[in-house]
């Protein structure tokens, strides 16, 4: 069969595509970003560099395929999320003119990324929260600008599927890491920063290192060989609802950091900076339905995960001239 793997140039989207190719699969590649710039090319595929809020580019890049992982959104961490509202709204063009395109292009099947910032924030005011529930997105306050648009893409996705029949499903990721991944510029997450913090202390032979918000605000953060396990799992399966794909290891940011400290064997001293962007108090994913439906639950540990993150990061911070900007680009 032959899939198209829209956000193919970042971090899921790079995974995903290795893996698909490892299945056998005739992969065909779009994202925003310039050729260059993807965090993993694989020149056997056919390889689109263009816009996909534009109606014509999702027709030209779905024509001839059979399935669609759409993972293309305007994205990062809190620190961008929170600054650029606007932007990560624009995103609902993506998955409207994609959906619109599998109707003229009579696709088979259509997987949409949406995320934990669909929760409503007012169930994720303490640290240690009861895991978020699917059904814990309504009544609706999610996040503002990006969780709207997840939250508003997930419902049409249920339309088409409701009014067109076209086969969709709809994965919530909770805050996904890994090697080859964004760690620098503005759009990283909080493992991949702390990982760079900590390295770059390490080298720099520097006594403290900064974490936005008192650290004691608590996550749960999901491996990328996980979360690739999972969203073939989904797309396969029958199940057409929302399903959390997130780990249930809920950690606060202090303890993280003491994990890395190990993998590093450095201890640092924290320097808190409380007017960064903070996101919610606490988060974590309630797994019942995903092992009810599927029969499995992400399960790699965090020490784990962060050990292969953070030798990375270390090799690439190690790496001089070399075109590393692609993952510290602030685009
Ligand atoms: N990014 C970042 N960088 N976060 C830091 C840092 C730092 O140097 N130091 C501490 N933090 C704290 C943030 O203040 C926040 O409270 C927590 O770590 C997690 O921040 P995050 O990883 O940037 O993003 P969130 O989990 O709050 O939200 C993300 O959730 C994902 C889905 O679970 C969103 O930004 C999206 O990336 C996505 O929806």
């Amino acid at each position: 069969m032959k899939y198209l793997v829209c956000g193919a140039g970042g971090f899921i989207g790079g995974h995903l595509i290795r893996e698909l190719m490892d299945d056998g699969h005739e992969v065909v590649c779009a994202d925003i970003k310039p050729l260059e710039m993807w965090f993993q090319f694989f020149d056997k595929n056919k390889n689109f560099s263009l816009d996909l809020k534009e109606y014509d580019n999702c027709l030209k890049v779905t024509e001839g395929v059979d399935y669609i992982y759409n993972l293309a959104c305007n994205m990062g961490g809190m620190g961008y999320i929170e600054n650029n509202k606007a932007e990560c709204m624009l995103s609902v063009l993506i998955n409207t003119n994609l959906l619109r395109a599998c109707l003229t292009n009579k696709v088979k099947k259509y997987l949409y990324s949406s995320s934990a910032c669909v929760y409503n924030g007012q169930k994720q005011k303490k640290v240690f929260i009861e895991g978020l529930k699917e059904e814990d997105a309504y009544p609706a306050e999610p996040e503002d600008g990006y969780g709207w648009e997840k939250l508003f893409s997930e419902r049409m996705c249920r339309h088409f599927y409701e009014d067109f029949g076209l086969d969709t499903r709809v994965v919530r990721y909770h805050n996904v890491y890994g090697p080859l991944g964004t760690f620098d510029g503005g759009r990283e997450k909080a493992p991949a920063a702390l990982c760079r913090k900590i390295a770059t202390a390490k080298m720099e032979n520097e006594k403290s290192i900064e974490v936005w918000g008192d650290g004691e605000q608590t996550r749960t953060f999901m491996y990328i060989n996980d979360c690739v396990e999972g969203t073939k799992k989904i797309f396969n399966s029958d199940f057409k609802d929302p399903l959390n794909l997130g780990s249930d290891e809920q950690v606060s940011i202090n303890q993280m950091i003491e994990i890395i400290e190990k993998i590093a064997d450095f201890k640092i001293e924290k320097n808190y900076l409380l007017d960064k962007p903070k996101g919610v108090r606490g988060r974590s994913s309630d797994n019942s339905k995903i092992t009810k439906e599927l029969g499995w639950s992400p399960s790699i540990k965090l020490s784990k995960g962060l050990e292969e993150t953070y030798k990375w990061i270390w090799s690439e911070l190690n790496k001089k001239g070399e075109n590393t900007n692609k993952f510290t680009a602030s685009y």
